[in-house]
């Protein structure tokens, strides 16, 4: 008998449980370098959570298997800069992913391998398709935190040092109470 699945969600909250769920938190620390304003940055707790990504990962990482994940995403800035993941691009590059907001309110960031960016708003309900050969990273736009739900091959894996040295053309920040899109290049 094939057993359907080993974990349960709450289409509520996004939370995943169960056993076979993996935990991850990455911290302010784990962000170094990645904000715009490093002084900002460098006076914060450095062990203050970010966010926790929750994953579905029983099959292992084989070809034709899928992975399920529910990210939240906390409420912050680092100066006008709203608290964001690191972003990757697969490692396996041709490889797609399905993101859809659950909770609160924020922005999904692209780059494809030309650099261009493209930037679209999350919010519950909204559901994106993240072509393969593109980069991708979320930021919390509101006050409070962004669950987002994801859904990608198992085999794609995450490579963070591709667009670690570059990073993404874009940057979301807040100016006058409200989030902006802002051009790395006019910095
Ligand atoms: C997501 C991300 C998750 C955390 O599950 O891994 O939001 O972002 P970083 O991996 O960039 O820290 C996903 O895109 N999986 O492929
Ligand atoms: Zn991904």
């Amino acid at each position: 008998m094939i057993l359907p699945s080993q974990a349960s969600f709450s289409p509520s909250n996004g939370r995943l449980s169960g056993e076979q769920v993996n935990r991850a938190v990455r911290r302010l620390k784990d962000l170094r370098g990645l904000f715009a304003d490093e002084a900002a940055f460098l006076a914060m707790d450095p062990e203050q959570i970010v966010y926790e990504v929750h994953a579905h990962d029983a099959c292992g990482p084989v070809e034709g298997g899928l992975f399920f994940g529910v990210s939240t995403l906390f409420p912050g800035k680092v100066g006008q800069e709203y608290f964001m993941t690191k972003g990757h691009i697969h490692e396996r590059r041709n490889r797609g992913e399905y993101y859809w907001g659950i909770e609160g309110r924020g922005a999904l960031v692209t780059m494809n391998e030309r650099r261009e960016a493209t930037v679209a708003v999350i919010e519950p309900g909204s559901l994106h398709y993240v072509p393969g050969n593109t980069a991708h990273r979320i930021a919390n736009t509101g006050n409070v935190p962004l669950v987002v739900g994801a859904c990608w091959p198992a085999d794609a894996g995450h490579d963070y040092d591709a667009i670690a040295e570059r990073g993404f053309p874009v940057r979301i920040v807040e100016e006058n109470g409200a989030p902006v899109v802002r051009n790395r290049e006019d910095e």
